[in-house]
Formats: structure tokens, C-alpha cells, sequence
């Protein structure tokens, strides 16, 4: 989408009045216009990373959503600012599970005799609050990257994994990638007393899934995936994780955002390509390997945007480098120090997994 050239030029003047003080990381979701000003781009975990690698910068502007400012946060040196252009970029997924719905999940595997056997393991899509949970019962963080990982190590730990937020990650890694059975996997819903569990579904559960999901992945369905085999011969259904089971089921290929750019850069010439992930993500790729002769459509035309994502625009960015620019710290994202301990540590026993 075209930028207004005023903003854009207010954009460029700002940024270079800041210098080597502010870093701007953008999410693969966000829109071209705020991608042009990113001096890195990446998925969340990657993003908190080299935000992390780059302490001489005092600000780092996150075009992304809360959950990923506050990671970036927790990962990053004390004397580093982490700023969202918009505080009301947050994510649907990551609000499904509060501390309180999850503080009571516990007692009810506590009630159910069951507790001291499950480990619990968060996405990455999920509040700092989240994060210190899984840190003080012994959990750890996964992407989609390494969910699998995450999952085996738990289950060295212990009997059970309570995967939060994402029940479609949860119950792609379990059955997908691990055999399990989806009678293996069961469904805590937090608006319902118990979780609508009785305590036998508890204790024969290996995998207990919280009821949470994403708002764009999981509206991708099996029809899309049968019209666009349909409407395009041999194409390859390439789709997110955070799609649901009978979705991925029916897709060729399976991926993390960083995973689906890279099959697009590995893909041959001639090679047709239906993407189930954000659409900003998905026009870009189109964009870029048009040239290579690739084609690269988007999943379902039903699906929009990832609407907190796109709440990151240019007229936030602009605002955001000019106040810091002037001295005036906005919107500055910062985790207690109780929560970020537990939240560290849970992120550092993922870094620790085999
Ligand atoms: O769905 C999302 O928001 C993803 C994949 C985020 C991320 O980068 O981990
Ligand atoms: Fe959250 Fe889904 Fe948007 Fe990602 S794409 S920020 S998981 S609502």
C-alpha cells in the first residue's frame, strides 16, 4: 500500500535524528509501510533476540503486538526501553488465558489429584504473566518453531503437559508430530466450572489443551484448502501451525512463519504455492518471488489481517520516533521484576532444550 511521502519523510528524519538510540523490529505480520522502516524483521522469539544482541540502543520500538513487547522486554539489558506504537496492539490469543483463569486451572488439576504430575508449556504467544507461571511450576516456553522439543522435554519431566494458550499447536505437535491420539488430548475451557473436565478425563489426559486460538489462523478451513487444490493444479497448501487439526491434516507442509519463508526460498521455479498465515506476510512473499516465477497465493480469500497487528501504522511509528526523538518516552512496555524472573526462566529453559 502506498505511504503518505510526508510521513514517510517524517519517519526517515526522526529515525536518523536517533541514531544508533533506537532499533525498530518488525513482525512478519505488520504492514509494508512500517516494515520499511524495520531494521530487522523476524517472529516474535527471533525479534526479542536481536533486540537482546543490540544493548547500545536505549529504545527499541516494537512493531508488533504487547505480548511480543513485553518478551522483548524480559530478554532485553534493564536500561533498555521497549516501546509499542500502539497500546491497544494486543493479541485475542494471548488475552484467552489471564493469570487468574490459569492460577484457577491449577487448583482444579490440584483438586483432581493431579498437579504435581503436569508440566506446563506456553507458546510464545502469551502474556508475561503467563510466562511466570509456567516458570514457577516447572514449564517451559515453546514457538512453533521448537514445540515438539518443548514437548518431549516435558514429558521427561512429567506424566502430562497443560499447553497454553494455543489448543491448535498444542494438538498439531501432540498427534502430528508426537502419535499421539486426539483421545490423548483433552480440552480445558476456562468459562466453564472444572474446566468442563471431570477429574477421570483429567487424570487420563496426556495432553491437557487450553481452549485458546488465533483468530486469523484458525479461520482457515479444509474447504479452502479443497478449492484452491481445485482452482490450482499441484499447488503445494503450505499452512501455520495455529491452524486446526483437519486443516493441517490437509495441507502438504507445515511451518512457523520463519519455516514457510524459507520453503519459498528454497521452492523451484515454476512452482505454485497456496500460504495458510497472516496476509501482510503472505502479499509480501507474493510480491517478492513474483520475479522468480513462483506463484504464491493466500490460503482463503475470507481471512483478513491480524487486526491488532495492523493497528501498527505509519501514523503510530511517526508519533512514536518523533516523541523519542524529543526526549518524550511513550508507551514504554515494562514487565515487574517478579513476573520477569519466572517469565526469564521459563524462556531460558527453552533456550536450554536438547
Ligand atoms: O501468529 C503469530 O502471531 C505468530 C506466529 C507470532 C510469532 O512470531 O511467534
Ligand atoms: Fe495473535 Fe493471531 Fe494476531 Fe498472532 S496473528 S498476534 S496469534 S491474533
Amino acid at each position: 500500500s502506498p505511504s503518505d511521502p510526508d510521513l514517510v519523510e517524517r519517519a526517515r528524519a526522526a529515525k536518523e535524528k536517533l541514531g544508533d538510540k533506537v532499533f525498530v523490529l518488525g513482525h512478519h505480520y505488520q504492514r509494508d509501510e512500517v516494515i520499511q522502516f524495520a531494521d530487522v524483521t523476524g517472529d516474535s522469539f527471533k525479534l526479542a533476540r536481536d533486540a537482546a544482541a543490540r544493548p547500545e540502543a536505549e529504545y527499541i520500538v516494537f512493531c508488533g503486538v504487547h505480548f511480543m513487547a513485553e518478551s522483548a522486554d524480559i530478554l532485553t539489558g534493564d536500561d533498555q526501553k521497549v516501546v509499542l506504537p500502539d497500546l491497544a496492539a494486543g493479541c485475542s490469543m494471548a488475552d484467552m488465558a489471564t493469570a487468574e483463569q490459569v492460577a484457577e486451572c491449577w487448583d482444579v488439576l490440584t483438586d483432581a489429584g493431579v498437579a504435581d504430575q503436569v508440566v506446563p508449556v506456553s507458546y510464545m504467544n502469551s502474556s508475561a504473566d503467563i510466562k511466570a507461571f509456567t516458570g514457577r511450576h516447572g514449564g517451559t516456553i515453546c514457538t512453533s518453531s521448537n514445540a515438539e522439543r518443548a514437548l518431549e522435554w516435558a514429558f521427561e519431566q512429567g506424566e502430562k503437559v497443560l499447553f497454553l494458550p494455543d489448543q491448535h499447536l498444542g494438538r498439531n505437535t501432540a498427534v502430528r508430530d508426537m502419535g499421539m491420539s486426539l483421545e490423548d488430548c483433552v480440552l480445558y475451557n476456562p468459562h466453564k466450572p472444572n474446566g468442563g473436565l471431570s477429574a477421570e478425563e483429567l487424570r487420563n489426559a496426556k495432553m491437557i489443551l487450553w481452549r485458546g486460538h488465533c483468530s486469523v489462523h484458525g479461520r482457515f478451513s479444509v474447504e479452502s484448502v479443497n478449492d484452491v487444490r481445485e482452482r490450482i493444479p499441484g499447488v503445494n497448501v503450505l499452512v501455520h501451525p495455529e491452524c486446526k487439526h483437519e486443516v493441517v491434516a490437509a495441507a502438504d507442509h507445515v511451518g512457523s512463519t520463519e519455516y514457510i519463508i524459507k520453503a519459498l526460498e528454497a521452492a523451484p521455479a515454476g512452482s505454485k504455492w497456496a500460504i495458510g498465515t497472516e496476509l501482510n506476510l503472505v502479499r509480501r512473499l507474493a510480491n517478492r518471488f513474483a520475479a522468480e516465477d513462483k506463484e504464491i497465493v493466500f490460503l482463503d480469500k475470507t481471512v483478513c489481517f491480524c487486526s491488532t497487528m495492523n493497528r501498527i501504522d505509519l501514523p503510530h511509528l511517526v508519533w512514536t520516533l518523533e516523541s523519542l526523538a524529543e526526549g518524550n518516552l511513550v508507551n514504554r512496555i515494562q514487565v515487574d521484576p517478579e513476573t520477569e524472573k519466572y517469565a526469564k526462566l521459563a524462556l531460558e529453559r527453552m533456550l536450554a532444550l536438547p
